[in-house]
């Protein structure tokens, strides 16, 4: 089996172990990305069989996902909490921190996962990592006065690059706001004072870094095994 199709596997098995975690009548934020898909087809069967429960979502993509399987989305203006989110992320060490936003949806995904009384974090073994900071960590950034932003963060000592579409156009998230994708020269020790020195700048809306948010971890393997760390 190709390397790719391993992976796909561990995705798969963790979605599926995240979307046995749901029970009847909650309220679910679902988040965004391809082992999150994993879960939401999961949840889709779930729901075919019987379970019933409400949905915020986190991106139009896993929100068009989650009606097109007759999961019903509720405004999230029109709720004060969610009982669990379940989201991927792109790195997570031993102590639950993580980096999350390659798929671009980090501002959502940050928001739901505070609303939640759980987040439950899906990834397959290749997101583990003792340190953060070999992905490059996404960075939310209001397009107004953007290059005085990144030459800030470039002041500070952090260098990237912005997230550009396949045409070479500034990629929008869905708040209509840059990604700008920084590239640490190696990983780090205190990600915890890199956020606040990042957040301090102004014209940042968010980062990539999840902290103390991330309930059980949820870790599929490509021999179809499933961890759960609560
Ligand atoms: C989306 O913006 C991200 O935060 C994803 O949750 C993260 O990138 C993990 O994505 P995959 O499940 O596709 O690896």
């Amino acid at each position: 089996m190709s390397t790719a199709n391993k992976q796909q596997v561990a995705k798969e098995v963790a979605g599926k172990a995240a979307a046995d975690l749901i029970e009847q009548g909650m309220l679910v934020g679902l988040g965004s990305g391809s082992t999150s898909f994993c879960f939401i087809s999961s949840l889709i069967e779930r729901c075919a069989q019987g379970l019933k429960i409400t949905a915020v979502s986190t991106s139009k993509k896993s929100m068009e996902q989650a009606k097109a399987g007759n999961i019903p989305i509720v405004d999230i203006n029109s709720i004060s909490h969610i009982d669990v989110a379940v989201d991927g992320a792109d790195e997570i060490d031993k102590k639950k921190r993580m980096i999350k936003g390659g798929g671009g949806a980090l501002l959502r995904e940050k928001i739901v996962a505070g609303m939640s009384q759980e987040m439950i974090v899906i990834v397959d073994e290749s997101k583990i990592v003792d340190e953060l900071g070999k992905f490059p960590l996404p960075i939310e950034i209001c397009s107004f006065g953007y290059n005085a932003t990144s030459h800030h963060l470039k002041e500070l000592g952090y260098e990237g690059k912005w997230r550009k579409t396949e045409d070479e156009k500034f990629y929008l998230t869905e708040n209509n706001n840059y990604i700008f994708d920084i590239n640490f020269p190696h990983s780090l020790k205190n990600p915890e004072i890199v956020n606040q020195q990042i957040k301090n700048v102004p014209g940042v809306i968010e980062t990539g870094f999840f902290f103390n948010l991330a309930g059980r971890v949820v870790i599929g393997y490509s021999n179809g095994d499933v961890q759960i760390h609560s």
